[in-house]
């Protein structure tokens, strides 16, 4: 034992040395090293604070979301889970089918569905029939470049009319609709640089419609309200994001004025104005979404009867759900993952259990992406839809009149989906 402890006398001071040897080392070479280390870190954290908050909130969402399961005891029957959908019937378009809507256009009781073509100067408009089969197509001449379009009674004669946004003219059109499956040729309207996307209502309430319009390319959006004898009152235009791409519309407050959101694309923001009680704006309030936000729709998720927000996040490929606390705050954030580009979002009950359900369109893939509401604004895993080509936007209806919410979407195709609802 005792001889032991001498030969070890001799490592041991070369143990001391080599620590000694280790700590210079560490001092001299490895500690610059890590603080440049660190400093390029800190530099790509702040560069991309966003972008890691935005990994913080899935974080906190699977945390919360698997809480919540906890507390759930009793989980709720969901009825038509899985979904079934008929494989979509295919139907082509003009060149770059870019936006599509619903409304009942002609006499008939079938909703009828448009299509903008954004490459062709031209809509599409597919009249519904009985069983959802839409066979019967016309085409109007517009204007290279439209990018959205909406149907709404403009003129109140209880006939729909249609109105685009010409991105590249700067203006807006309305056709009127003269009954009979025609339309009078566009009139136009000035809005700002690059209208991308529209919303009417009335945000004045003097039943006068209204239209919001967003102008891509100079971060604001446009009101053009009170239309009458084929022209509108007045404008004003309210700064918003950096390249805001949608704009949805909804009361946030409960005062019964019509307020409005937009996604704020290269801000990572939406932005929300609250309505002063006479269709005038004046404070805007930002959230923090995922990385570019496109895509916007409202409705009341959890069905306590204040609306809420859905988005699309078109570089994190991901749907941020916003809820509504009651006051208009939105400080509560869910995500879900999809992946790819995420763009259009459509809110509508499919299963007809009263809770809106999300359906997503990934430009990405070839797939429809919808999730299935809990019962509680807490949304399922999602199920897919095949679709034709990469779907750009999406919509819902009643296409063949059973009382079941069904699905259409334009594809990169130059088709249009229509997927109706089995179950
Ligand atoms: C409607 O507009 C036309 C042309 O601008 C004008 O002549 C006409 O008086 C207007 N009608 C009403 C009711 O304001
Ligand atoms: C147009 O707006 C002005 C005020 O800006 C108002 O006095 C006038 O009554 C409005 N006209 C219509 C038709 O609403
Ligand atoms: C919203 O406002 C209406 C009218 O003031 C009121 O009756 C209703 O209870 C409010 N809704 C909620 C959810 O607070
Ligand atoms: C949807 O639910 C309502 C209420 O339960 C029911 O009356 C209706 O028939 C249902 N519609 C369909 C298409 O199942
Ligand atoms: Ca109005
Ligand atoms: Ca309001
Ligand atoms: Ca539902």
């Amino acid at each position: 034992m005792q001889e032991s402890s001498i030969p070890e006398d001799q490592p041991e001071k070369e143990n001391i040395i080599s620590t000694k040897c280790r700590f210079l080392l560490w001092s001299c070479v490895l500690t610059p090293i890590s603080i440049i280390i660190g400093t390029v870190v800190v530099i790509i954290l702040i560069r991309y604070q966003s972008s890691f908050s935005s990994i913080n909130i899935k974080y906190d969402t699977v945390t919360t979301s698997i809480l919540r399961n906890i507390l759930t005891t009793n989980s709720p029957y969901i009825p038509c889970n899985p979904l079934r959908f008929a494989n979509y019937a295919s139907y082509s378009t003009g060149n770059y089918p870019w936006s599509l809507s619903t409304g009942y256009l002609d006499a008939d009781s079938f909703l009828d569905i448009v299509v903008v073509n954004r490459n062709d100067a031209t809509i599409r408009i597919f009249y519904g029939p009985r069983n959802g089969r839409f066979q019967t197509q016309k085409t109007y001449p517009t204007t290279l470049g439209g990018t959205y379009v909406a149907i709404r009674d403009m003129n109140n004669d209880n006939k729909p009319d249609i109105i685009l946004a010409y991105s590249l003219s700067n203006r807006i059109a309305i056709l009127i609709n003269n009954g009979n499956r025609n339309f009078n040729s566009p009139i136009t309207y000035p809005v700002g640089f690059y209208p991308y996307w529209i919303v009417i209502s009335d945000f004045n309430k003097n039943n006068l419609l209204d239209i919001v319009v967003v102008n891509d390319h100079e971060s604001s959006v446009t009101i053009l309200y009170d239309y009458y004898n084929l022209s509108f009152n007045y404008s004003a235009t309210y700064i918003v994001g950096n390249d805001v791409v949608g704009v949805s519309v909804a009361d946030f407050n409960n005062d019964s004025y019509p307020d409005f959101v937009t996604t704020d694309f290269s801000d990572n923001t939406i932005s929300i104005y609250m309505n002063s009680k006479n269709g005038m704006f004046k404070n805007r309030k930002t959230y923090f979404t995922g990385i570019k936000p496109w895509g916007i729709a409202t409705a009341d998720l959890n069905n306590d009867n204040f609306i809420d927000i859905v988005n699309t996040n078109d570089d994190t490929g991901t749907l941020s759900v916003l809820f509504n606390d009651g006051y208009g705050n939105f400080n509560r954030r869910d995500t879900y993952y999809i992946g790819g580009d995420v763009r259009s979002v459509a809110l509508a009950d499919l299963n007809n259990d009263t809770f809106i359900d999300i359906i997503a369109a990934n430009y990405d893939d070839a797939y429809i992406y919808i999730f299935l509401n809990k019962q509680n604004g807490i949304f399922q895993t999602y199920q897919r839809l095949t679709t034709e080509g990469y779907p750009l936007t999406v919509t819902t209806g009643d296409f063949n009149g059973d009382g079941k919410i069904d699905i259409a979407a334009v594809t990169y195709e130059n088709t249009l989906n229509v997927f109706l609802n089995q179950c």
